[in-house]
């Protein structure tokens, strides 16, 4: 079978962007490379950075929180340098024309374009040839596919792209798996024996960690309650009947009988049930295992959702720089540091996530479910938590969901909205960019993620008009 057209224009716009690199480091170019700092923006990050270290060019790599962080160091760098921007930029292309200037500028990006590129540049972006970049592909990917055109040798890095992927949940919409673009790289990995892929349930470690600690420490899904609690997980464990140790010995997922995992899984339906959640959050419990094969056992990144995890925990508490060095490679101390940051993370994350679940927590407008962390919630952690709570399904999908958290002076949003709300015609970006306006804030970003910053004594006028939008967004369909 022949490779689709569509994946066969998108290799070769990779292939123009790897010759085009190769041209700009004969030229001696210094690289400034950017990246998102969430686990797919590391990853691309760190895919670029291991390409350009391997042919000898010189660069830097700084992760970003949002576009306005690039375009405000764009006009500062030399004028001789060269731009690669990974994982963020097609949004952007009209803002991006005015601050780089004549600088060279390479985007490999796999959001939607918004506005035309500059003839000079090169922009790869599956979306470029029909191809979807929701979940065909991720920023890794798109860097992932230059790289390897670049140099056989960076396929050595496509597990990487497959953390990238399944960090920016690209395995949501087609029962747990890759899919499209993602399935190439998948088969790179594969080939290369550096990944194995397998089916079960998905708990993070399920063939080397205590089943006890693989349950506890699974947070996609989120399930509240079990999910960063180990002596929870162990206690939900005995209730069932489930033996998690066997002799002095603990035992793993793997070694489960078919009839204990039936009885795990189906107790986990029921648990979620009690808590009045849709049991539909169940079934993202089953589906591909990503294992990175070459990874020592024990460590967080032997699976793939989990090396993501790792990865976007750095992101957020300032510690870029630990994420892209040890999806580079690093290992030892780095990797410690990063195990860490991620276990505090987890902790940090199950607390937020007890404190929202709470239904005093919690306040019910008309079109919209609002929920204020106050000063319990770190404001650099209020996105996650929506995210957990929208990609979980936790409060259902009939009303977005406002999470609010405070910071110095101001209060951070974050805003998620289900498909079918957005099918209906809600547009969460348009909602928190006019909501935040009219209380002096600044808000904006996509139909179905977005967020906004408001001052402090705004928060309940804010909620009002967000609702009062929504509604009429929805025209009364809700
Ligand atoms: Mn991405």
């Amino acid at each position: 079978m022949g490779l689709d057209i569509r994946y066969q224009a998108f290799i070769e716009e990779a292939g123009e962007a790897a010759e085009r690199i190769r041209e700009l480091i004969s030229e001696g170019r210094f690289f400034s490379v950017f990246c998102h700092n969430d686990a797919d923006g590391l990853s691309s990050g760190a895919i670029a950075s291991v390409m350009l270290l391997r042919e000898g060019a010189r660069f830097s790599t700084r992760a970003v929180r949002g576009i306005e962080e690039i375009l405000d160091s764009l006009p500062k760098l030399p004028e001789d340098s060269a731009i690669i921007i990974t994982d963020m930029g097609s949004g952007y292309l009209s803002e991006l024309r005015g601050a780089v200037g004549g600088r060279p500028l390479i985007i490999l990006d796999h959001h939607e374009p918004v506005g035309e590129p500059d003839e000079s540049w090169i922009h790869v972006n599956p979306h470029n040839h029909g191809i979807e970049g929701a979940n065909e592909v991720s920023g890794a990917g798109v860097t992932y596919f230059v790289a390897r055109a670049l140099n056989e040798s960076n396929r050595s890095y496509s597990p990487i792209a497959v953390v990238g992927a399944l960090g920016d949940l690209q395995d949501k919409s087609d029962g747990r798996s890759l899919h499209g673009l993602n399935s190439l790289i998948v088969e790179d990995a594969v080939k290369l024996g550096l990944l194995e892929v397998s089916d079960d349930l998905l708990l993070y470690g399920r063939s080397y960690r205590p089943l006890h600690i693989a349950l506890a420490s699974t947070t996609s899904p989120f399930i509240p309650g079990i999910s960063g609690s180990e002596s929870r997980a162990v206690g939900f464990l005995s209730s069932l009947g489930i033996k998690f140790k066997e002799d002095d010995r603990w035992r793993v997922l793997a070694e489960l009988s078919e009839e204990e995992k039936k009885q795990l899984y189906n107790g986990l339906m029921k648990y979620l049930a009690s808590l009045g959640l849709p049991p539909s959050i169940a079934k993202e419990l089953v589906g591909k295992v990503y294992e990175l094969r070459m990874e020592e056992k024990w460590t967080y990144l032997r699976d793939a959702r989990e090396f993501a995890s790792l990865l976007n925990a750095c992101g957020k508490t300032g510690k870029e720089w630990l994420g892209i060095s040890v999806a580079m490679g690093a290992r030892g101390e780095t990797l410690e540091e990063a195990q860490r940051t991620l276990e505090e993370y987890r902790v940090r994350l199950a607390q937020a996530m007890d404190y929202v679940m709470r239904e005093e927590n919690r306040q019910e407008l008309r079109h919209i479910v609002a929920i204020d962390g106050g000063d319990v919630i770190d404001e650099r952690m209020i996105s996650s938590v929506a995210s957990i709570i929208s990609s979980s399904n936790l409060l259902g999908e009939d009303k977005p969901l406002i999470a609010m958290a405070s910071g110095d002076d101001m209060v951070k949003v974050s805003a998620r909205a289900s498909k079918k709300l957005v099918e209906m015609g809600l547009d969460l970006g348009e909602v928190m960019s006019r909501a935040a306006q009219a209380v002096g804030g600044r808000g904006g970003g996509h139909n179905i993620a977005a967020g906004a910053e408001i001052p402090k004594a705004k928060k309940a006028l804010f909620l009002l008009e967000v609702d009062r939008i929504v509604g009429e967004e929805l025209g009364g369909k809700v």
